[in-house]
């Protein structure tokens, strides 16, 4: 059956309405109508993924669906900010229905977990690529930012950072592992990243920055300082790698894909000492895996790394597209 831009948004991404919020018109009309709760901001995050720098054009639409949805709501993460609407750009080569049904089921089954509602977009037609809108509100003045580091902060990552990148090189048959589970597990924190969305919001009142990795630890670290004016220490020895990971993969390269691999979605934040233990239950209520890895200092500039105690040169830099 011959399916056209308007009868595709129709069937595939004109769903459920959310009754938590207050959207007074959503897909169907020139603009979605929203109105925010009080004494909330607005957190607005955009992302673009385009086939062969993003995703294979093989991947599984509900991989690519979750992917695209879970990076867009992991800077929502690390903001501290509650999700609520987004908007979908989709351009795609043909319409194929089965990819549809597929890319859409996942896409609303996340919109659902996570409360929020597709509020519009646009269907064009070119190579597979998609820009997502997303937005979310966090209360007035109580947003995560880059800018908060404070000497003496410790730094924390969420999660084993390293594991997406291994799970891509997996993909692009550049590692082989040969025990099926721990294979399926690295590919799995590539193409099905977890936001954590809980834990920024947790953050809020606990730590005085956060960021997501998205380009590697190297690279986003590297914002904290910038934005917050300040240098860091960080101690290889703390990095925490995922069994799987330790297993398979040798240990300067489980570092080097740690720290400049990207796409983990997993937060790094900076809390100062007097919260270090509010954190540990907060994040352990969560059941969140997260490790301190050094301390933000007023007496270096930028990142400083130590393994064994001595000090280390690297010259990794995280994902860079141009
Ligand atoms: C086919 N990659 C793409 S974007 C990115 C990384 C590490 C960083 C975050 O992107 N080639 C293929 N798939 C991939 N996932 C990569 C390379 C690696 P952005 O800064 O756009 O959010």
């Amino acid at each position: 059956m011959a399916c056209g831009e308007f009868s595709l948004i129709a069937r595939y991404f004109d769903r459920v309405r959310n009754a938590r919020l207050d959207v007074e018109t959503g897909i169907g009309d020139d603009c979605a109508l929203l109105n925010i709760p009080e004494k909330q901001t607005l957190a607005i995050s955009t992302d673009t993924l385009v086939v062969g720098n993003h995703f294979l054009p093989d991947i599984d639409p509900a991989d690519l669906a979750h992917k695209a949805l879970a990076v867009n709501l992991s800077d929502l993460a690390a903001m501290g900010a509650d999700p609520a609407w987004l908007t979908l750009a989709l351009t795609l080569p043909a319409v194929d229905e089965a990819w549809l049904a597929a890319f859409s089921d996942r896409l609303f089954e996340l919109l659902s977990y996570y409360d929020m509602q597709l509020i519009g977009g646009d269907t064009t037609k070119g190579p597979l690529s998609m820009t997502l809108g997303i937005h979310g509100y966090v209360p007035v003045g109580r947003a995560l930012k880059r800018s908060g580091a404070k000497p003496g902060d410790w730094i924390y990552v969420t999660g084993t950072p390293g594991d997406s990148a291994a799970g891509l090189a997996l993909i692009l048959n550049q590692l082989t592992i040969d025990n099926p589970e721990d294979a399926a597990y690295l590919r799995q924190r590539h193409l099905r990243p977890t936001p954590r969305i809980l834990q920024g919001q947790a953050l809020r009142d606990l730590a005085n920055s956060a960021i997501d990795l998205s380009d590697g630890l190297i690279s986003d670290l590297g914002h904290i300082l910038n934005a917050s004016g300040v240098g860091a220490r960080v101690d290889l020895d703390l990095l925490p790698y995922s069994d799987a990971l330790r297993r398979h993969v040798q240990p300067e390269q489980a570092c080097r894909w740690a720290l400049s691999g990207g796409e983990d979605y997993e937060l790094c934040f900076t809390v100062p000492e007097l919260n270090r233990g509010a954190l540990e239950v907060a994040l352990g209520q969560l059941g969140t895996p997260f490790t301190c890895i050094g301390q933000i200092s007023a007496d270096v500039e930028g990142l400083h790394f130590t393994q064994e105690g001595k000090a280390v040169q690297l010259d990794w830099k995280g994902y860079d597209h141009f």
